[in-house]
């Protein structure tokens, strides 16, 4: 599983108050703590409370830059806060995201073939969140159409299916995972597949157990990368012991340990 971080979120209180007050140090330190861990990749998005965006994505990209290599998904939906970030990032960063909406998908890919950018495209447009796994399933297939007319590899793309709370919406967590399935053969060669992973918790008072769950669930309907918390050894154990047994990672008695190795 490609696992990117997701502790950098100016929707934490501290990291929200580090940006603001440009305290390279609170950042810092959870760049190397999730990269320690196992992370990937790392998400990096100003939170809603942002006042300048476009000002606050480089700060944070150089400055996650200055203690770990991996590379950054920059998540912001203003396109002007990712091609700020684009011009500072090391190569190869991740856009994150374009919607299936023509304008954003005309603006974002030939952004991300400028910078050599991997793209995830969330199944969401205009008229909001889907409500099915069709509804999912269209709106992947005219990302993927996109990128291909745009000569963008399909390879570099990542289907997001919007991963909703589950004591808002239930019943779509079951068409969430089918869609999961499906994404996988809507073209060859397939996009990749990733979630949001905390979203399907928020709100809850179980958030570990249910994100844990879900997300044994996923990989075994074919999600192979996923944004979620890397310091949740629970969650960690959990991911690695469900591709142990999907013959994904090779078995020993210590196999959580060799994973955590490399
Ligand atoms: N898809 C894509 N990108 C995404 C998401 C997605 N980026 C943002 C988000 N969803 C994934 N990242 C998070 C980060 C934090 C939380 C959830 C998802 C989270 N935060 C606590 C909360 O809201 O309760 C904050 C608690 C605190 O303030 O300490 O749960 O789906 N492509």
């Amino acid at each position: 599983l490609f696992i990117i971080g997701e502790l950098i979120n100016g929707m934490y209180a501290s990291v929200g108050k580090a940006i603001r007050a440009r305290e390279a140090s609170v950042i810092q330190e959870r760049a190397r703590a999730q990269v320690a861990a196992g992370a990937h990749a790392l998400d990096v998005n100003c939170g809603p409370a942002s006042r300048n965006p476009v000002a606050d994505m480089p700060w944070l990209i150089e400055v996650i830059q200055q203690v770990v290599s991996v590379p950054l998904s920059l998540d912001s939906s203003n396109p002007s806060v990712i091609e700020a970030g684009l011009k500072v990032a090391r190569s190869p960063a991740i856009i994150n995201s374009t919607t299936a909406d023509p304008d954003k998908l005309a603006a974002l890919i030939p952004l991300a073939k400028r910078y050599g950018a991997r793209l995830i495209g969330l199944t969401i447009d205009a008229r909001g969140i889907p409500h099915n796994k069709d509804q999912r399933l269209q709106m992947a297939a005219q990302i993927v159409a996109a990128c291909a007319e745009q000569e963008f590899p399909i390879g570099d793309v990542f289907i997001d299916p919007i991963v909703v709370p589950v004591n808002v919406s239930q019943a779509q967590i079951s068409d969430i995972l089918e869609a999961i399935r499906e994404f996988r053969i809507i073209s060859d060669p397939a996009p990749h597949v990733v979630v949001g992973l905390s979203n399907v918790s928020q709100g809850t008072a179980v958030r570990s157990l249910i994100n844990r769950t879900f997300l044994t669930m996923a990989i075994a309907c074919g999600l192979d990368a996923a944004i979620l918390d890397p310091l949740d050894t629970e969650l960690m154990n959990e991911l690695i012991t469900a591709e142990l047994l999907l013959n994904k990672q090779i078995y020993c008695d210590s196999f959580l340990n060799a994973y955590r190795k490399g």
